[in-house]
């Protein structure tokens, strides 16, 4: 890891904190002083994220959790397994990076998610939900075949829960009886406020709320009592479980072979341990804790508001406001989405709009508040989603799945098998497609242009701008079959968003300027770089034309050909994985037509290789995907040819002569 530098910042002494650097050091401390670990935890994430942001609520939401699960369990023997890994800043403030949590989603520095490679407590990767269950599952039969004996602990949250992976691991661990803990971190919360009939019953198990609290509380009072305390609180364990089971709607869990602990107050570290060690006890099968805790717990001013502080951006520790960049700029991608969908939907009531799990992140937000009846939140459920799509197109709908380009790489069965097979008509917007920054490499959208591009049927675009992006759906809309559109993370560059989106013609590119013996074929995001890059090289007397490709399915073959047959140098450049990205598709046009001999091809894109987590910009130079990069590439790649061609001309002359 590169060396990092560490702001200090702390405006109050984390009194136990500081001391604990390992979680053997938290098992050292007595139950009671667990909240005062956890205040001081709760305390350094508040005052960290202030000031450089991240997951702040839903870490917030766990802070107890995670001081009771590695007090309660032997970590890292014990396998500690959480979903996402959002919510896990307390499990690294206790696994020894305390001090590094001042860099976190920041090049060089810790990672936002969890990853093996960071921690010996990270046991599995995360970034996408819904995958703890399966991961822990594998990993106790794993256990079992190798005769241990650790225990194994999945964290999932109520709407990951309800993702289909989960569920279908639910499925196999009632049926394994495999001895597997599940904590359950029900919030009633995803990013937006969780859907569908799973939070519903979870719901009604929250109903006894009071009846639960009393029971936490006293648990706590009767530890307390000396010499009687222990032996008081198990007689009144014995009642309350009967009490429990008569009055818990556990159905749903105890039908599929799991045992219920709970609920239990997810802020009471003490409770939370107690309900731990009983799950320990569970030898013959799966055990699911139900805790329940408050999204944002601890958050100033704004604890209610939780929807908005799953993640922050900078705020101000006293109040909660967020800090805005002074400098106005443009509007974000995700939001000229949203307007134009509106737009459209006004104008095409067979125009409908899904999201799976994130209406913010996507715009569908503000679908959701204009068309309630025209536009469906359908979870963490992103196959679901697009077959849920399917199904509506076969009626005569048109449905827009908003999806960000890394989360629809699980659905890609769907949309193969029932959305492209039968040519249906269904659109995919893919917000967040190239290089996403802090989020890194679980969330990088590089690969939705290979992965689409073999799909017979399928229509592939992206656009220059936020200007052409409205063209672009309104294309979309008005083609008949599937279409996906790609756009990257962030703000537009200024273009005109007032004019009326434009019907453009499927397969055309369109020249941005022309000239000299070089293309720069740019595929989206790298449009207006390239057009920099162009200028700068012709400042320096090399001219090159640039082409925005627009499609790169179907590709403009009749121009590309004519440039390969003209130039000398063609560049391909996009955002995303080479591997079979729109570089590929150039060089496959080109090889079809018998042209790679007669014209150089350079395709610029992103690297066989994991990309990490950072400010998007320093990454997008790094591959040299940025004006400057694109020129460096270009001039060096001619100033070659120019070599050839001189040393050419060289041996010509020197044959003659
Ligand atoms: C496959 C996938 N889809 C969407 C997301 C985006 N996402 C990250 S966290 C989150 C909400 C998770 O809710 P829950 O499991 O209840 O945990 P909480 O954040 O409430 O703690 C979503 C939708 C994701 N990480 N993975």
């Amino acid at each position: 890891m590169a060396k990092l530098r560490l702001p200090r910042y702390n405006t109050r002494p984390m009194k136990l904190l500081q001391n604990i650097n390992s979680p053997e050091e938290l098992r050292r401390l007595r139950p009671e002083q667990l909240q005062e670990v956890a205040n001081d935890i709760r305390q350094y994430i508040l005052e960290t994220m202030s000031r450089i942001g991240g997951h702040t609520g839903a870490s917030l939401g766990a802070v107890e959790l995670s001081v009771a699960l590695h007090y309660a369990f032997d970590t890292p023997r014990d396998r500690l397994v959480w979903d996402v890994g959002h919510q896990a800043y307390g499990h690294k403030i206790l696994t020894g990076r305390r001090d590094l949590l001042p860099t976190i989603k920041q090049y060089g520095g810790l990672s936002g998610f969890l990853r093996r490679d960071e921690s010996d407590y990270d046991t599995f990767g995360a970034g996408h939900a819904s995958t703890s269950l399966s991961a822990a599952l594998g990993m106790a039969v794993a256990r079992d075949e190798k005769g241990e004996d650790h225990h194994v602990v999945a964290i999932i949250g109520d709407s990951s829960l309800a993702g289909g992976m989960a569920m279908e691991a639910v499925n196999q661990a009632g049926h394994l009886k495999t001895r597997l803990i599940v904590l359950l971190n029900d919030n009633e919360m995803s990013i937006a406020p969780a859907v569908g009939a799973l939070t519903g019953y979870l719901n009604r198990i929250r109903e006894a709320q009071g009846y639960h609290r009393f029971k936490d509380e006293v648990g706590d009072l009767l530890h307390d009592i000396p010499s009687f305390g222990e032996r008081l609180y198990q007689a009144a364990k014995t009642v309350k479980d009967a009490i429990a089971a008569a009055v818990l709607p556990g159905a749903l869990v105890n039908e599929l072979g799991f045992k219920y602990i709970g609920y239990v107050d997810g802020h009471n570290p003490r409770a939370l341990v107690r309900a731990l060690e009983e799950a320990k006890q569970v030898k013959d099968g799966p055990v699911i804790v139900h805790a329940l805790t408050q999204k944002g717990k601890g958050f100033p001013a704004r604890e209610k508001n939780y929807y908005a502080w799953h993640a922050t951006g900078p705020f101000e520790l006293a109040t909660g406001a967020s800090i805005k960049p002074s400098k106005p700029s443009h509007p974000q991608y995700t939001a000229v989405f949203g307007e134009t969908m509106c737009e459209l939907m006004a104008k095409d009531e067979k125009v409908v709009a899904l999201t799976a799990a994130m209406p913010d992140g996507t715009g569908v937000d503000k679908i959701l508040e204009r068309f309630p009846g025209r536009s469906f939140d359908v979870g963490i459920a992103e196959q679901h989603c697009v077959t849920f799509a399917a199904g509506m197109s076969c009626e005569g709908l048109k449905p827009v799945c908003a999806i960000y380009s890394t989360f629809l790489q699980r659905a890609f069965d769907q949309i193969v098998h029932d959305v492209c097979l039968q040519n249906l008509n269904v659109k995919f917007c893919m917000d967040r497609a190239g290089i996403v920054g802090g989020d890194g490499p679980t969330h990088h959208g590089l690969l939705d242009i290979a992965y689409l591009r073999a799909v017979p049927h399928m229509v592939l675009m992206a656009p220059k701008d936020e200007g052409e992006m409205r063209d672009m759906m309104r294309t979309m809309i008005e083609h008949e079959g599937p279409a996906a559109m790609r756009y990257p993370r962030g703000n537009g560059v200024g273009a005109d968003i007032r004019r009326e989106p434009q019907l453009l013609e499927i397969g055309k590119a369109e020249i941005m300027r022309d000239g000299g013996e070089v293309a720069i074929i740019a595929y989206g995001s790298m449009v207006h770089p390239s057009v920099q890059a162009a200028e700068h090289l012709s400042r320096e007397g090399i001219e090159a034309t640039v082409v925005n490709a627009r499609f790169v399915k179907p590709l403009d073959a009749g121009l590309l050909l004519a440039l390969a047959r003209t130039k000398r140098l063609i560049v391909t450049v996009e955002e995303a994985y080479l591997a079979g990205g729109f570089g590929s598709a150039v060089a496959e046009l080109l090889e079809e037509n018998g042209l790679l001999d007669g014209v150089r091809l350079v395709r610029m894109g992103v690297p066989d290789r994991i990309i990490t987590h950072g400010d998007p910009k320093l990454l997008l130079a790094k591959y040299g995907l940025d004006a400057d990069g694109i020129y460096t590439r270009v001039r060096e790649s001619w100033e070659v040819l120019e070599e050839r061609r001189a040393g050419t001309r060289h041996r010509d002359a020197q044959l003659k002569s």
